[in-house]
């Protein structure tokens, strides 16, 4: 056991999911030890009563995934952990780790991804700690570990060779137990107790055709085992199957942008009938149907309408929370089941409060993120899952589902638009003068529409009563249009601007446009109220989804 010295390094403050850098940066002297012992200070590695805790470890295989984790080992060992379950060659998908950590009833988990973001030397790790309950720590807890990198002075490390995380089994580093689990198995297990498998067998062997891009990222191993071996998809159903370093060099977010090819083969001619891709560590998802790509938000609001048609949701939902950027899709759903809504910031670690408390079922976000009580992440293979239960047991495409989902509730076109690596300052003064015009927004007229309310939103915790404050500015219409500006937490690098865009359409009428065509006049609202191309130089988003 070795205490280093070592000073507080600047910008160690985690964002809307863990402490994000550039590889090279987390790389640098003493930058990832100086953060894994902030977070063992603020968490603790042993109990009150001197015994040694349990930590689940593992992250989506990125360049200096197998490092970091070999560091987060000997640190463990030298902070008085008793034990860390890792899954092997140190992988684990964002959602299996949650499930670990969960069905071990350990003491909280070490997460290393980036998650969307490109992985390679020069491109971009990550850091995050996850709670008992299996959910990200909340921000009372990042904050307080944030605070501590700025004040560290040194941290503990076992001198010893590398575990063999290649090998399943138990191992002992200094006292402390690592068991090296199989990063698939568990997690299967938790989807073929949710899900019709019987079903959804029986819907491939009648000849159904997905195709599933898992982008060279985490989700590879553990859909090709669920869908291929365990459902009979056809082999090669997954492409893209093996997590790489670099993720081949793919951006490993799956959005139409960056999941191009996928949404060529969707609406080509010889389309399979389901698509489906997922992030760098598996907890987005986006669905594509034959020739109809669905909204994340619309997703939402699909599945909660229809989860009560899978085995593990047949009891209904006591509630559906999204993030407050989500379009109102999913409120409509949950009125018409009768049961509770929430409206939560940007984050997946606001849902874990009210899935703690039996407050909702289902969350969602429209950035590719939903998920269930099941665990507490957001989960992608769990969404395309619940999708293909649904579609075997309405025996329907994706196109008429969601017509059908349209002509009941209406259509909330959505869209959000991205302007990337804005100088932060640029970024910073549109905000201030955004916010500057505030009060003054209500009442005003633009693009044939009025607006009825502005304001920064602020959400206090339904569950703890703690209060997150500037989560983003809403700018909501009478006609129930809705503009919504954030600027990125996970980014790396300057200042990323997201639009978030909201138009709906009661119907019958007008409820098959593009989407950029509906909000076409939301859109023209958006860059004159806030002064887009004026502030940042832009005048159009570098990816719209
Ligand atoms: C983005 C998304 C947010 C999501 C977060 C983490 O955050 O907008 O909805 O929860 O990424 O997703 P931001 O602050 O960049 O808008 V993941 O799959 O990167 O863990
Ligand atoms: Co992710």
């Amino acid at each position: 056991m070795t205490t280093v010295q070592t000073a507080p390094i600047a910008g160690q403050k985690p964002g809307t999911s863990g402490l994000r850098k550039k590889t090279p940066v987390f790389m640098g002297r003493h930058y990832l030890e100086n953060f894994v012992q902030s977070i063992f200070d603020v968490v603790g590695a042993r109990h009150a009563d001197g015994a040694g805790k349990t930590f689940v470890l593992g992250g989506d295989g990125r360049y200096f995934n197998d490092r970091a984790a070999q560091v987060i080992l000997r640190m463990a060992a030298a902070n008085g952990a008793a034990r860390v379950i890792v899954g092997q060659g140190a992988i684990l998908s964002t959602p299996a780790a949650s499930h670990l950590i969960r069905l071990n009833q350990t003491d909280g988990g070490i997460i290393m991804s980036a998650s969307h973001n490109p992985g390679g030397p020069q491109e971009d790790f990550g850091v995050k700690f996850n709670m008992p309950n299996g959910g990200p720590a909340p921000e009372g807890v990042t904050e307080a570990m944030f605070q501590r990198t700025v004040e560290i002075t040194e941290y503990r490390i076992l001198e010893a060779h590398d575990v063999d995380l290649s090998r399943i089994g138990r191992h002992e580093l200094g006292g402390m137990i690592v068991d090296v689990v199989d990063p698939v198995s568990d997690y299967a297990a938790l989807m073929e107790s949710l899900f019709d498998f019987a079903a959804l067998r029986a819907m491939f062997a009648g000849g159904f055709r997905m195709r599933m891009d898992s982008m060279c990222a985490v989700t590879g191993p553990y859909a090709v085992q669920i869908l291929e071996s365990r459902l009979g998809a056809a082999k090669g159903t997954v492409i893209n199957a093996t997590p790489l370093p670099d993720f081949g060099g793919m951006h490993p977010d799956p959005n139409p942008t960056w999941a191009k090819a996928l949404m060529d083969e969707m609406f080509g001619p010889d389309a399979p009938d389901f698509g489906a891709a997922s992030d760098g560590d598996g907890d987005r998802n986006m669905v594509v149907g034959r020739g109809i790509y669905v909204s994340p938000s619309d997703s939402l609001a699909v599945l909660a309408a229809n989860a009560h048609l899978a085995p593990g949701y047949k009891a209904g939902l006591k509630g559906v929370a999204r993030s407050m950027p989500t379009s109102a899709a999913a409120d409509r759903v949950a009125d018409a089941l009768g049961i509770a809504r929430y409206e939560t910031p940007t984050g997946w670690k606001f849902f874990g409060n009210l899935l703690d408390a039996g407050r909702a079922t289902i969350c969602g976000e429209e950035s590719f993120g939903t998920g269930s009580d099941h665990v507490r992440e957001k989960d992608g293979l769990w969404a395309i899952l619940l999708w293909l239960n649904i579609l075997a047991v309405r025996k329907q495409s994706v196109a008429d589902i969601l017509k059908d989902h349209w002509a009941k509730y209406g259509r909330n076109y959505y869209s959000r638009h991205d302007f990337e690596a804005i100088a932060t300052d640029r970024a910073d003064a549109m905000f201030a003068a955004l916010r500057a015009s505030l009060a003054g927004l209500p009442g005003r007229q633009i693009e044939g529409m009025t607006v009825s309310a502005a304001d920064d939103f602020a959400y206090t915790d339904p569950v703890d009563g703690s209060v997150s404050t500037k989560q983003g500015v809403r700018v909501m219409f009478s006609d129930g249009s809705r503009i919504v500006y954030r600027l990125s937490g996970t980014g790396t690098e300057g200042a990323t601007l997201r639009v978030y865009l909201e138009r709906y359409a009661a119907g019958p009428d007008g409820l098959d446009l593009d989407a950029q065509v509906a909000l076409a006049p939301v859109i023209r609202a958006a860059h004159a109220l806030a002064g887009i191309t004026a502030h940042t130089g832009r005048s159009e988003p570098e990816v719209i989804t």
